[in-house]
């Protein structure tokens, strides 16, 4: 064995203390970490909530529903056992939020040295910051986010600086070697606005109207040009209420499921190789009924390893 496979794989069990192994794992997953598969981690970060609390229940809830459903796609294809592994959920601390980004960003750094992808399941969006600024020391990155909502308030609420709605201002200011395919958003005050117009070479922003196939590949193809690595962000309430009221924060209207699917799937064949994160934020089991709207998470979980990873 080489030296630099002993130092990772010592790297990999110093991150037990920053992981907490899983009761039931996700989508029938062997236990993590392992080199060269997906790794999931679920990241119950819920420390800067401004309207409905609950997202910190999401990856244990969504593990458990995950055994009561099946593992095939929405496009006809059954998600493989061997591709996944679940590393269980990044030990936090209630209400420490620069530390438990710290926490986040220790284990995304280790786990994307050795891991074909990262599949992350939220908890709050705030811990994009984290893991999109361990992706950019490794490269240039595109940042595709799916929201509804900007999150590029300077301070949200008044005094905080690093929240939920803040965290992609925080990030663009940290790191110069990030660029922004924002899709789906109708939810933004004047000031994100303005920030959105100067920042507007690395910062694109499509409209719900525009995220279709068509305008999207054009984009993409675009943006990718000087990037090495790709990370997709989903927050779940750019899906419309009907179609996931489950979320802390919802915004009244939306994309479709369908759009959202097609849009990841134009994604993947463009960037396929290049995609190194995926996560999936925000949604809220309390205010869930009878977990309806977990199942719709799983489906966009397997609809997403799919398409990214094993077809790959
Ligand atoms: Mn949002």
């Amino acid at each position: 064995m080489s030296l630099e496979s002993v130092n990772r794989k010592r790297e990999i069990e110093d991150l037990e203390f920053y992981l907490e192994k899983p009761i039931y794992t996700l989508l029938g997953a062997s236990v993590g970490p392992e080199e060269k598969k997906v790794n999931v981690i679920g990241v119950p970060l819920e420390d800067t909530v401004s309207f409905r609390p609950g997202t910190r229940f999401a990856p244990d809830v969504l593990r458990s529903v995950s055994r009561f459903v099946e593992y095939s796609s929405s496009s006809d294809s059954v998600l493989s056992f061997s591709l996944l592994v679940d590393c269980g959920n990044v030990t936090l601390l209630q209400g420490a939020v620069s530390r438990n980004l710290d926490r986040i960003r220790r284990v995304g750094s280790v786990l994307l040295r050795v891991c074909r992808g990262l599949l992350v399941v939220g908890g709050e969006h705030t811990l994009t910051l984290a893991l999109a600024d361990v992706l950019a020391e490794r490269g240039n990155v595109l940042l595709v986010v799916f929201d509804s909502h900007l999150d590029l308030k300077d301070e949200w609420p008044p005094g905080q600086e690093v929240s939920h709605a803040t965290f992609l201002r925080r990030l663009l200011e940290k790191r110069q070697n990030i660029t922004v395919l924002h899709v789906g958003s109708h939810a933004f005050d004047e000031k994100e606005l303005r920030f959105l117009e100067e920042n507007k070479s690395r910062l694109v922003r499509i409209g719900p109207a525009e995220a279709h196939p068509g305008r999207l590949s054009r984009l993409v193809r675009d943006l990718s040009r000087d990037v090495e690595h790709v990370y997709i962000s989903i927050d779940v309430d750019v899906l419309d209420p009907a179609q996931m009221p489950a979320t802390s924060n919802p915004e009244g209207v939306g994309l479709s499921y369908r759009d959202l699917t097609c849009c990841l799937q134009l994604i993947a064949q463009s960037l396929n190789n290049k995609i190194r994160i995926v996560d999936i934020v925000e949604y809220n089991p309390l205010l869930d009924q009878g977990y309806t709207y977990a199942t719709r998470i799983i489906k966009l979980m397997i609809d997403t390893v799919t398409t990214i990873w094993q077809y790959a």
